[in-house]
């Protein structure tokens, strides 16, 4: 028997063993595979019922994604077809679901007749979530076998619901006691389907269209909710496969969900948001480290500063369960800090997200003190003080003296040099960089800033814990900004010039929300504060003294003390949340361009993509060339989940192989002529990507 399957008998059972570590993921070995045995089964008269499992407890993770978009995707067997095959098998069959089945996995079990699962077992459709929709069959037969709106809510929200409820929708006929039982009950099932003791019924063809939804259900949920998909694609296919779920027979429907899964497959979406899936396992992998590298033991953290920062970090803890103490120089300070996350806490209660046994327990976890000696035995501490280099490297004196050996010291420092910082440490092996994004216990970034000397197991350790705590850990190299706020100098800069130029904020925003940016770069910095942009960019005055024109506009705005939403005016004014253009910018605008003999002119939204996005895809190839970003996926990730770019997009760097590399290369040539001494300053084309151009390459890769 083929090696991706185990085929054993055990007396007139056929028990069929998914074999494909680790995931079990039917791709078209595995689906051969298993077509083969079925066919074993089916033709042998001694076999009166089969069994599917998985065999190593995982049903299936579904179909495999790195076939999609090739041929393998539909090579025979293809899943639709296979799975058709065994709806039509004249044995009882019965699908022991232990702890997975999502996608085709969950499918594969729908083309069983009968299905166990575990307490443990987990069962859902998150195709949407790769801007695709199931296509095995999923949309078909879900909507028959429990109604076609609570198919339709598990579809589109791609969540796999547990096993109880599985159970209750009538996904599961059984719950076997324990995933240890879960065979042995499925062959209890299965010889109580031969003896005629369990009730027989057709594995899931019945012909006639799903039930369950309204008349007019289909036109009303698409009017409610084709807003919020904004330009996703993947939804209005999945739509359109449960209508005709509700409208055709079976066989007809399972034709039209193949040709609405094609297109989501082929379209870029889906090949953006695949790019994304690998690219979020990819980041977890950096040369040096590997299972062998032994992690070390953070059972208790510390966080020194309990602001805003600091306590958002500290609730990422204690969230996980593990102990938190709060260090700050003042008592006050302190107690404001916990009230705070408190109110946090209260927050989430009102909204239903949390118990209120729930607040208390993660409360609890959270202590705090005055006192550097009470943090002689935390395994991890993160400072969150004020981005000053001298203020932090004070702490980490502090830190250094009082912390035991092993203990590892971070800093999450959004821009300063880590290197400076482990520097005033007798242990530099030990410190590192964790830069969380503001609100830290809701923005899934962690930056992992790894200085010079950082130890391996030091990175190991925080990479792990930045997945444990729900973050999406990147690893960085040190420079300014690291790689998403260097990232940000460049866009911002040019969102800058523009509105120098003529085009006005809201104009530029318009642009950048237009490509589903969650925001446009001067709300961003009127809900960050221009005074807190005022003041990283004072902090790295030096490196654009060359050419200040475009900080002049923030610089102003600072020195009128329009920070922004907090003092409800900056680049835009604001009546509550409610923004308005503020025409004394525009003003200004106009002003400072006299000044600087800036001449102004309209300007195109083209112009205002091309030099944003541009420059943003130029710096992150920059930060590939020197090394401080590993890999252009973790550059999108970074943007991805620190800056709202949207994930239909893949990122930054996915972007602009869309768009073609030397596309993006001519674009930024252009305005290096186009722009007069601006130009020649600012728009230099990346070596790494004039060399990849030059190559016709259309990845982003180290070359
Ligand atoms: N295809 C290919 N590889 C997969 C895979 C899959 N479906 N799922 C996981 N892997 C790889 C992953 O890349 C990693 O590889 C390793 O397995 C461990 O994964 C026709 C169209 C199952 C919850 O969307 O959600 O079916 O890095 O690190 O944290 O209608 O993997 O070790 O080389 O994530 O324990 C629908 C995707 C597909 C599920 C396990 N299914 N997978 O999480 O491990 S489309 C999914 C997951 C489909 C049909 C449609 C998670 C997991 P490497 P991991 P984990």
């Amino acid at each position: 028997m083929n090696s991706l399957v185990t085929f054993e008998m055990d007396g007139d059972l056929a028990l069929i063993g998914l074999a494909r570590p680790p995931v079990n993921a039917l791709g078209q070995p595995l689906r051969a595979a298993i077509l083969e045995a079925a066919e074993r089964a089916a033709a042998d008269p001694a076999v009166k019922a089969i069994v599917l499992h998985g065999s190593s407890g995982l049903f299936s993770a579904g179909a495999d994604i790195s076939e999609f978009g090739s041929e393998a995707s539909f090579a025979a067997p293809d899943l639709p077809g296979l799975l058709l095959r065994l709806t039509r098998l004249d044995k009882p069959l019965v699908a022991a679901i232990g702890k997975l089945a999502l996608g085709g996995g969950l499918e594969l079990a729908l083309a069983c007749g009968y299905r166990i699962g575990e307490p443990g077992t987990r069962v859902g459709l998150p195709e949407i979530n790769l801007g695709l929709l199931p296509g095995a069959g999923g949309t078909q037969r879900l909507p028959r076998l429990i109604g076609a709106q609570a198919a339709l809510d598990m579809m589109l929200s791609g969540a796999p619901v547990n096993a109880q409820k599985a159970l209750d929708i009538g996904i599961l006929d059984r719950l076997a006691p324990s995933a240890e039982s879960l065979l042995d009950e499925a062959r209890a099932y299965a010889r109580e389907l031969v003896a005629g003791q369990a009730q027989a019924r057709p594995a899931v063809p019945f012909p006639e269209p799903a039930k369950g939804l309204p008349e007019d259900f289909l036109a009303r949920f698409r009017q409610d909710n084709e807003p919020r998909w904004k330009s996703r694609l993947a939804p209005r296919l999945l739509l359109s496969a449960v209508e005709a779920a509700c409208l055709l027979p079976l066989e007809e429907g399972l034709a039209r969900e193949v040709a609405l899964f094609k297109e989501a497959e082929a379209s870029r979406q889906s090949a953006a948001l695949r790019h994304v899936f690998f690219a979020e396992r990819e980041a977890g992998k950096v040369p040096g480290i590997d299972a062998s590298t032994q992690l070390r033991t953070i059972a208790k953290v510390a966080v020194i500063g309990a602001g805003t920062m600091g306590g958002g970090i500290a609730m990422n803890f204690a969230n996980a369960g593990i102990p938190v103490t709060l260090l700050e120089r003042q008592g006050d300070a302190l107690d404001r800090g916990l009230a705070q996350i408190r109110h946090n806490y209260g927050i989430s209660v009102k909204r239903g997200k949390l118990s209120e046994a729930q607040l208390e327990q993660r409360m609890a976890l959270l202590t705090g003190t005055l006192d550097y000696a009470d943090l002689a035995d935390v395994d991890l501490v993160i400072e969150a003080v004020f981005e000053k280099m001298e203020i932090k490297q004070a702490v980490f004196r502090e830190l250094d003296r009082a912390c035991k050996p092993g203990a590892i010291l971070a800093s999450n420092t959004s821009s300063l040099d880590v290197d400076q910082i482990a520097a005033v440490t007798s242990r530099p092996q030990d410190v590192i960089g964790l830069h969380f994004f503001s609100p830290a216990n809701v923005m899934r970034l962690l930056e992992v800033v790894r200085g010079k000397a950082t130890a391996p197991d030091v990175l190991a350790t925080t990479l792990k814990m930045g997945r444990t705590i729900g973050k999406m850990p990147v690893v960085s190299g040190v420079c300014f900004g690291f790689i998403g706020n260097r990232m940000l100098e460049p866009y911002a800069r040019e969102a800058h010039r523009l509105v120098l130029e003529g085009a006005t904020p809201a104009q530029v925003d318009g642009v950048l929300t237009g490509l589903d940016l969650n925001m446009g770069v001067f709300s961003m910095l009127d809900l960050a504060g221009v005074d807190v942009n005022f003041l990283v960019r004072d902090a790295n005055r030096a490196a654009i003294a060359h050419d200040e024109s475009y900080c002049r506009l923030g610089d102003e705005l600072y020195a009128l003390g329009r920070f922004g939403q907090k003092t409800g005016r900056g680049f835009y004014a604001y009546e509550g949340r409610n923004r308005q253009d503020d025409y004394e910018v525009v003003a200004l605008a106009e002003r400072l361009a006299g000044e600087l003999h800036v001449p102004r002119r309209p300007i195109g939204d083209q112009e205002i993509h091309d030099r944003c996005l541009f420059m943003l895809i130029n710096e992150g190839i920059q930060l590939l060339d020197e090394g401080i970003a590993l890999r252009a996926g973790d550059i999108d990730l970074v943007w991805l989940n620190g800056y709202g770019f949207p994930s239909h997009l893949g990122g930054p760097m996915h972007y602009a192989e869309t768009l073609g590399l030397d596309k993006v290369l001519a674009g930024i040539r252009h305005y290096q002529k186009a722009l007069g001494d601006y130009g020649q300053m600012w728009f230099t084309p990346a070596p790494l990507l004039e060399r990849l151009v030059a190559a016709g390459k259309t990845r982003i890769e180290p070359f």
